[in-house]
């Protein structure tokens, strides 16, 4: 990697082009039972050390936005890589961002939207079994009258758009790239919501 950086290799495609792609494979491997959980953790802890060191080059963007953002993987689910390149990439464009790490209890969601006050809140599975977790995620939010205080973004490789329509998310991101974006669209949303209504002449 150091490599590719020094040679001049931009740092976002390093990251898709090297580091995802490469879990992409060992992911394969791993699902028609050529890789085990040893190798599978090797690879995602050598992924999760270089991310130290492209998260700087990563943070560079120039385009900085005011916001703040709650992100977790949902209970029972222990995929932590994905939803850290997300919130990577998001303080990367100058979001405040509290990650509540793996295997987050909806109350914790709930209690730190209390405290943090996030703009967003990001939602991460990768599991199908874990992935219904963020429609009761989603449910605990209305129940605790929560819901208007925040935009849900949904993510993870089970996760699609219709499934984040069906569940009452307010979207959904195929990958980091996309999930900047889409926190981006719910930020300027959220302030065209809360913008005072022009004084009638
Ligand atoms: Co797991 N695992 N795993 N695993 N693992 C998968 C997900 C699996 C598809 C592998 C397979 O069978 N081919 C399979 C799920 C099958 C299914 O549900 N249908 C699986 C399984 C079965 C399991 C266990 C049950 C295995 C077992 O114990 N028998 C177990 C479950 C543990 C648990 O969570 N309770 C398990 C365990 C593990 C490890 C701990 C060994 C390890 C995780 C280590 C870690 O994260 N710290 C692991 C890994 C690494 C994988 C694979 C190989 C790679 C996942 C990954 O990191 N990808 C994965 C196979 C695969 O996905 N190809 C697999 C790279 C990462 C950059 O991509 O996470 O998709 P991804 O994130 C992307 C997008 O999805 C998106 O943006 C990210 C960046 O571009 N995104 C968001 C993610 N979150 C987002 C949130 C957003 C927006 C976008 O908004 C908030």
């Amino acid at each position: 990697m150091r490599e590719l950086l020094d040679r001049g290799t931009l740092a976002r495609d390093v990251l898709q082009r090297g580091l995802v792609a490469g879990m992409e494979v060992i992911g394969r491997q791993f699902g028609a039972g050529e890789a085990f959980i040893p190798e599978v953790l090797l690879a995602s802890r050598a992924m999760s050390e270089t991310m130290t060191l492209l998260e700087p080059l990563l943070a560079q963007d120039v385009d900085r936005v005011k916001g703040r953002v709650l992100i977790g993987t949902v209970r029972g689910d222990l995929h932590s890589i994905g939803k850290n390149l997300v919130a990577t990439l998001l303080k990367g464009v100058g979001f405040e961002v509290l990650d509540l790490g793996t295997n987050v209890a909806r109350d914790v969601f709930m209690e730190k939207i209390v405290e943090f006050k996030p703009d967003i809140l990001g939602l991460s599975a990768l599991l199908t079994t874990t992935m219904t977790e963020m429609r009761d995620v989603i449910a605990g939010l209305e129940a605790r009258q929560l819901r208007n205080r925040v935009q849900v973004m949904v993510g993870g490789a089970p996760v699609s758009a219709e499934f984040a329509h069906d569940i009452g998310a307010d979207g959904y991101a195929h990958d980091a790239v996309e999930a900047v974006k889409l926190a981006k669209t719910l930020l300027a949303r959220r302030s065209e919501a809360r913008a005072p209504i022009p004084a009638a002449r």
